[in-house]
């Protein structure tokens, strides 16, 4: 039976940078996810019949909000549901069983990088039917109902075995759980060089890829260990945790310093990857040579007809503002267009629906392409595989080729974290007071060139988006930008980006902090972030 439940609205339930995030505690409390998925649904048209596929990263609380997604959808009149064996999907491979499914849409449930457990982090996005996240007029369209909302339509049917792959029915929906990885694995398939990828792992090439107890570990399993024939070991931590261990499930070089450091030791295999809590993240680093993101963008490009799926070449690339500059300079000697994008990958899906763009990325450790609509951590571990197969050279040699090739990137992000919402707010109105009066000013010995808030406008559907970072561009090309993360759960998270470009290969083997240690200083002073903050140093660099 279906029954209409009577609610009312809770506060702040406004998606971010990926969906909606909270503490487990607050989306525990009672409606609070019904609120929200009602609110997605009532945003939605004519989707009576239609598949919706569910998925979520495994952590803390999935089944349960698994659970009364499906019940919601058989409420709402959705005809299908695709869901995940044991409520998995990772975020890329939700986005490729829409596609393939041609669903009208999913339901992800995931707090990505956060930790997880009973006092973590969990979220819940939406996604469109191209696969990608949804994009802000229905973000802000679903926030808009959750202010409004009076009641929610829910089946009273008993819960689905999510452990069983086969058919079951809530009222007149279908439900089908399916296996997480097959049709992903596929699409991998059809878009690497599998063959040479399973002659270089036999050929003794070692790699260690940490599933952070998180969702790819599955996904690594089956493709790197069972279908490339890495030896066994090769993929560690594959089993999901509800609580990821109880680590951070972020593969950065705090929290995977295990595999940063066995990549520097002489002990070292040639490769070390690793993904994040819903696998679209991805973290590289050859034998004593770390790869950060921006660059790895860049690489990928560069490289990108190596692999089958991209060997008539790429159309042309995109990148998150903050993401460096690394990536424009291969397109402009492919000759083909770049695109800056705000921050998050809900921006890339119509460059990627057009054609205007194949390969995408963030600084923040996510690449990916047009084969979904989600960056896609497996998928650039396998292409930087591909690469390697194809080039038979180490990481290191291919990195500092593309250095003297296209100059250096020296580029790193400096996080604040939990700092006081009032006290970061404050610190980003005062920059933004201040851009006016910039240009020309020195600071720390460095002339402002310019200084603005970054707008983006959409080329494909006309949309703007502003305040989306304040950019300081000095008179040398370097570059700082500072903007709030809209990802975090407590307080708020500053996050400053800092580049300079170095063409002279001469000096492309300087540690990054220190080539960039002048900057550093004036990212501090420029805005004052001990004055106003009470932080004399970040908390995570990267
Ligand atoms: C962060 C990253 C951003 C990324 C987002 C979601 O957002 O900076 O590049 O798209 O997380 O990634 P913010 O607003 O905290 O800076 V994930 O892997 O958390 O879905
Ligand atoms: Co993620």
């Amino acid at each position: 039976m279906i029954r209409t439940v009577a609610t009312t609205p809770f506060d702040g339930q406004k998606p971010g940078t990926s969906g909606l995030r909270k503490k487990v505690p607050v989306f525990q409390q009672p409606n609070y996810v019904e609120n929200f998925v009602q609110s997605v649904f009532d945003s939605l048209e004519s989707y009576e019949g239609e598949t919706l596929v569910v998925g979520g990263d495994g952590r803390y609380f999935n089944r349960e909000a698994i659970q009364k997604v499906i019940k919601m959808a058989a409420a709402a009149g959705f005809g299908r549901v695709l869901v995940g064996k044991g409520g998995i999907l990772s975020t890329p491979a939700a986005s490729c069983v829409i596609r393939k499914h041609e669903a009208f849409g999913g339901i992800v449930l995931s707090a990505s990088h956060n930790p997880g457990g009973p006092h973590g982090d969990f979220g819940i996005k939406y996604n469109i039917g191209n696969g990608g996240p949804a994009p802000e007029r229905i973000t802000d369209a679903i926030f808009e109902r959750t202010k409004t909302i009076t009641e929610y339509k829910i089946s009273d049917a008993d819960d689905i075995d999510l452990d069983v792959v086969g058919i079951a029915r809530i009222e007149d929906m279908v439900v089908d759980v399916i296996d997480p990885v097959e049709d992903y694995a596929e699409l991998m398939g059809s878009l690497f060089d599998f063959g040479a990828i399973r002659d270089l792992f036999a050929s003794g090439f070692a790699m260690r890829f940490d599933a952070m107890s998180a969702v790819t570990g599955p996904y690594a399993k089956a493709i790197l260990e069972g279908e490339l024939g890495a030896p066994d070991g090769t993929v560690i931590n594959f089993v999901p945790l509800p609580d990821f261990g109880g680590h951070h499930p972020d593969p950065n070089l705090v929290h995977a310093k295990d595999l940063y450091d066995l990549l520097m030791s002489d002990k070292a295999p040639d490769l070390g990857a690793a993904s994040d809590g819903d696998g679209d993240r991805n973290l590289i680093i050859g034998r004593g040579q770390f790869v950060t993101p921006s660059d790895s963008l860049a690489m990928i490009a560069a490289n990108a007809h190596l692999a089958p799926g991209y060997k008539t070449g790429i159309a042309g690339i995109a990148r998150s503002m903050p993401t460096s500059g690394a990536a424009d300079r291969v397109a402009e000697k492919l000759g083909i267009k770049s695109y800056e994008t705000p921050t998050g990958w809900k921006f890339f899906g119509n460059l990627l629906d057009a054609g205007l763009a194949t390969v995408c990325g963030e600084e923040s450790a996510g690449t990916g392409s047009s084969h979904v609509r989600e960056k896609d951590g497996l998928w650039a571990v396998l292409m930087w595989l591909n690469i390697l197969a194809a080039r038979r050279q180490g990481v290191a040699e291919i990195v500092r080729e593309h250095w003297a090739t296209y100059g250096r990137n020296y580029y790193t992000r400096h996080d604040y974290e939990e700092v006081d919402s009032a006290a970061a707010d404050g610190l980003m109105a005062d920059l933004r007071g201040r851009l006016d009066g910039l240009a020309g000013t020195t600071v720390g010995g460095l002339t402002v060139e310019k200084a603005d808030d970054f707008a983006y406008h959409d080329p494909v559907d006309g949309s703007v988006t502003t305040k989306q970072g304040v950019r300081v561009f000095f008179t040398d090309g370097s570059r700082i930008v500072y903007r709030l993360s809209g990802t975090g759960t407590a307080g708020a998270t500053l996050r400053v980006y800092i580049e300079r470009f170095e063409p002279d290969a001469g000096k492309h083997a300087l540690e990054t902090q220190a080539a960039l240690a002048d900057l550093i200083a004036v990212s501090r002073s420029l805005p004052d972030i001990e004055g106003r903050t009470g932080r004399s140093a970040p908390d995570v660099i990267t």
